[in-house]
């Protein structure tokens, strides 16, 4: 066995969905923050995530996390997030996962009942609280970054589905929230290549027409993902499935994602502070969300913000996350796909 590179890695998955967490192979990446070292990876280091997120390594849904030293003083770790679709801001069921081996692995310092751990994420500060019984994470409850509604009941012309109503939202990614019913399509696994279609349909047509952009983050912006609310989903109980560039679902009920739809719930006046939200995946899966705060995020005076100030609220999710094993994955030299593939 010849090896050019050697990563090293505990596997997980939350709710469903993998967390890949690189422990090694990859060394301290450059940058004075997180944001940006996943700008110098992206343009540097992009096969590194392909190789360990695509075949034959990975797979069409693959996601993972690379740890890092933290690049700020209150921070414990510092984390990259990437995935089949590039390299996230932020990831709420990888959050869970990473929490999750941290202390699995003895990572860091467990305390019981609550381990506290700080995470340096390329979106900002997320703190994950995780409820530790005889050294096993039962469940993990992080703290997302503020979340907001982008705009309600806005209209988009998507070729093969006409005029598409949709609410945008961030949490901590961009969401695009579209009622299936309005679709005429089903809450259906057997439906999924329409549902996926139909997802990725109505990104491409906003992404072409009304891109969202954070007010203070210009390296964030742009919709990959679409939240196909299911019947009957309120602001108690939601299901859904969650159409993700360049085609995939997500298996956990998404962090991220869940926090975008307590934030659009929020706008609508559905959803108040300190009300237990449940959202459920395409395979059933849950995450419980609940919203602690209300903020602002843009306007001038925000960390190099501009414009008006936009409510926000700050969510926290709870969710549950297993090691599934250790691995080292190796590159050789004479490997005909060094940045793997996808089929
Ligand atoms: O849990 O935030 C999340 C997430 C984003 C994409 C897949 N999962």
């Amino acid at each position: 066995m010849r090896s050019r590179r050697v990563f090293h890695t505990v596997e997980s998955h939350t709710e469903g969905m993998p967390t890949r967490v690189v422990t090694g192979g990859v060394g301290t990446l450059p940058g004075a923050t997180m944001a940006e070292r996943r700008e110098w990876f992206a343009r540097h280091s992009d096969d590194v995530r392909t190789l360990l997120m695509y075949e034959p390594r990975g797979h069409a849904a693959m996601s993972g996390a690379i740890l890092q030293p933290p690049t700020r003083p209150d921070a414990d770790v510092g984390v990259l997030f990437i995935e089949v679709s590039g390299l996230l801001p932020m990831c709420g069921h990888g959050t869970i996962g990473v929490a999750t081996v941290l202390v699995e692995t003895g990572m860091v310092e467990v305390t019981e009942p609550v381990t506290t751990i700080r995470l340096d994420v390329p979106a900002g500060l997320v703190t994950a609280e995780v409820a530790v019984e005889d050294g096993a994470a039962r469940s993990v409850t992080i703290r997302n970054v503020p979340s907001y509604a982008v705009g309600l009941d806005q209209r988009v012309e998507v070729p093969g589905l006409g005029e598409v109503r949709y609410d945008m939202a961030f949490g901590g990614n961009f969401y695009a929230i579209v009622e299936l019913a309005e679709l005429g399509l089903p809450f259906d696994r057997a439906a999924k290549d329409e549902l996926l279609t139909a997802g990725l349909a109505i990104m491409r047509a906003i992404n072409a027409t009304e891109p969202p952009r954070h007010p203070e983050r210009p390296d964030i912006h742009g919709c990959h993902h679409v939240y196909l609310a299911a019947p009957g989903s309120t602001a108690a109980h939601s299901r859904h499935a969650m159409a993700i560039h360049p085609g995939w679902f997500d298996r956990s009920p998404c962090g991220t994602g869940t926090s975008a739809r307590m934030a659009q719930l929020h706008a609508r006046g559905e959803l108040g502070l300190h009300q237990d939200f449940v959202n459920e995946s395409f395979i059933g899966s849950r995450f419980t969300g609940r919203l602690v705060e209300t903020t602002t995020v843009g306007g001038t005076g925000a960390a190099g913000g501009a414009g008006r100030a936009i409510p926000a609220v700050v969510p926290t999710i709870t969710g549950r996350a297993w090691v599934t094993g250790t691995a080292q994955y190796h590159l050789d030299p004479t490997d005909p796909f060094p940045a793997g593939f996808l089929l």
